[in-house]
């Protein structure tokens, strides 16, 4: 699905989703845009960070990788959109040869695997904790081991490069970007944790004089006051708002209990809430 959809169409927006819950309500909102025409996401992000903190664990891989992968099985009866799996390192590569094969069943567009090891640590801690990268070599291997396991030809693997996150200069995330793609990588995701988007967008310029075709992703959380088209002209092909839903239902939740608490009267938070009918309605 994700193949068909970068074939034509050329930006594309990608949103986290972590339930059932939350991937119902990220299918059904379409709105019209200026001109009246319907306006949806083109699919969804299945982040390790929302998922580990919606079941009160850490972002460290302590969730497991097949725990993951049946819980976006789960969001997937109420969604028909692509889904791009955020497979974090991937795990060992005997063991990610399994699991992409369950990701493949399942029908899962496309997985994104990131170049660190050790323990991982979430990529916005940046270098405030020790974030340490794979060897290119092994990375690759685990590239092409992924793409040798898959029965068909649909399920994509993307390569996520995390030097920039790791303080490593531009040159190492550029020479990541080339071998990974010739190890097979189907797409690149390039990962910032800066205030602006200045080093992603020189990746990007830098990264499409080489290859012009090969899809190119960006998480715009810590800069995420540029405007879409700026990635898009850079080269970008796939913006991902990757925590924004979990986030924003956690600050709901949080507010509403404390009004709760303060007032005791539960009409003080209705204005917050969906209606009852709606919930009941919701899954009919
Ligand atoms: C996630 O959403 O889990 C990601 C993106 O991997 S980030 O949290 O920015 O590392
Ligand atoms: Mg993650």
């Amino acid at each position: 699905m994700l193949k068909k959809l970068l074939s034509h169409k050329k930006n594309l927006f990608f949103i986290e989703a972590h339930s059932p819950l939350s991937a119902h309500i990220i299918d059904s909102i379409n709105i019209p845009d200026n001109d009246g025409f319907p306006l949806s996401f083109d699919g969804i992000w299945s982040s390790s960070l929302s998922d580990s903190v919606l079941n009160g664990l850490p972002d460290t891989e302590y969730l497991d990788l097949r725990s993951r992968i049946k819980h976006v099985h789960d969001m997937m009866e109420f969604t028909s959109k692509p889904i791009i799996f955020d497979a974090d390192t991937g795990g060992d590569i005997p063991h990610f040869e399994k699991n992409i094969r369950m990701m493949e069943r399942i029908g899962i567009s496309a997985v994104i695997i990131e170049d660190k090891t050790g323990q991982k640590k979430n990529s916005l801690f940046g270098n405030s904790v020790y974030q340490q990268l794979e060897d290119i070599n092994v990375f690759s291997e685990k590239i092409m081991a992924g793409k040798k396991s898959l029965k068909y030809n649909d399920l994509q693997i993307f390569a996520r490069i995390e030097s920039l996150i790791a303080g490593m200069p531009m040159d190492d995330a550029l020479i990541r970007a080339e071998r990974y793609v010739h190890a097979g990588a189907d797409g690149i995701m390039i990962h910032s944790c800066k205030r602006n988007a200045d080093e992603v967008i020189c990746f990007a310029h830098k990264f499409r004089k080489k290859f012009p075709f090969i899809p190119l992703v960006c998480v715009p959380t810590t800069y995420s006051d540029t405007p879409p088209s700026w990635l898009f002209d850079a080269g970008f092909n796939i913006i991902i708002y990757a925590n924004h839903l979990i986030r924003s239902s956690y600050k709901a939740m949080e507010d509403t209990a404390i009004q709760l608490l303060r007032t005791g009267m539960a009409a003080d938070v209705e204005s917050k809430c969906v209606e009852v009918k709606k919930i009941l309605s919701a899954f009919e």
